[in-house]
């Protein structure tokens, strides 16, 4: 595992995430690595811990009369997907959807891959799977597709605000578990994953 960077080496994504994470009294043990972490996939692999570990942080949308949309920030175990249903049901937005790539980026300041759980432009409501505190230890991007950090899931919630409620996808019996790649191709049609988008290029690796 290599040694977290000094904070006057860091990019300026991933310190605006540490100073965030710093006022609110956690300091973050940012690991930055050789290898892309864009993904949770790409995550779990470079730093050699279960996917279940990794936290996505995939931005959702809700329409606003006058404001344009409200971002919802989703913290979902690496192992999980989204079930926009339930989303909806959970922050009682009914049109909630998937960010744009664009939308993501414009709402938070950090582009997809490397949007961290905090240090957001805005305050962002936040809703955290509970699935992420069966590990004693999470790990999370920091700002950019190569910076992370590792966090109890305790403390994850704290430092997010985090409503936790079950947001995943039911798990299909006999189709393995929802991650994407490992299972039948037929899963991407599953009633659970309904409103994820299907332009998604990396979505196979998120
Ligand atoms: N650094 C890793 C692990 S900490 C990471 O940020 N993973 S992630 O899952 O939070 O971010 C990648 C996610 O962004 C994927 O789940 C993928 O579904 C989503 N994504 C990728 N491209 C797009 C896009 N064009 N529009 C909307 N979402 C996208």
């Amino acid at each position: 595992m290599p040694d977290p960077q000094a904070p006057g080496d860091l990019d300026p994504a991933v310190r605006r995430v540490v100073e965030a994470a710093a006022r609110k009294g956690v300091e973050l043990r940012v690991v930055v690595l050789d290898a892309t972490t864009h993904t949770a996939e790409d995550a779990a692999r470079a730093l050699g811990v279960e996917l279940g570990q990794i936290v996505k942080s995939l931005v959702f949308v809700a329409p606003r009369a006058e404001a344009g949309h409200e971002p919802v920030l989703c913290l979902v175990s690496g192992t999980n997907r989204v079930d926009v249903a339930r989303l909806a049901a959970v922050v009682g937005e009914p049109a909630i959807r998937r960010a744009t790539a664009r939308e993501a980026r414009d709402l938070t300041g950090f582009t997809i891959g490397g949007i961290p759980p905090v240090g957001h432009d805005h305050a962002v409501r936040a809703v955290m799977d509970p699935d992420l505190g069966r590990h004693r230890e999470v790990w999370a991007a920091a700002g950019t597709d190569r910076a992370v950090f590792p966090v109890a899931p305790a403390a994850l919630r704290a430092l997010t605000n985090a409503v936790v409620a079950p947001i995943a996808a039911p798990a299909v019996p006999g189709e393995g578990p929802a991650v994407p790649g490992e299972g039948p191709a037929v899963r991407a049609e599953a009633p659970a994953v309904r409103g994820d988008p299907p332009a998604v290029p990396d979505e196979p690796g998120s």
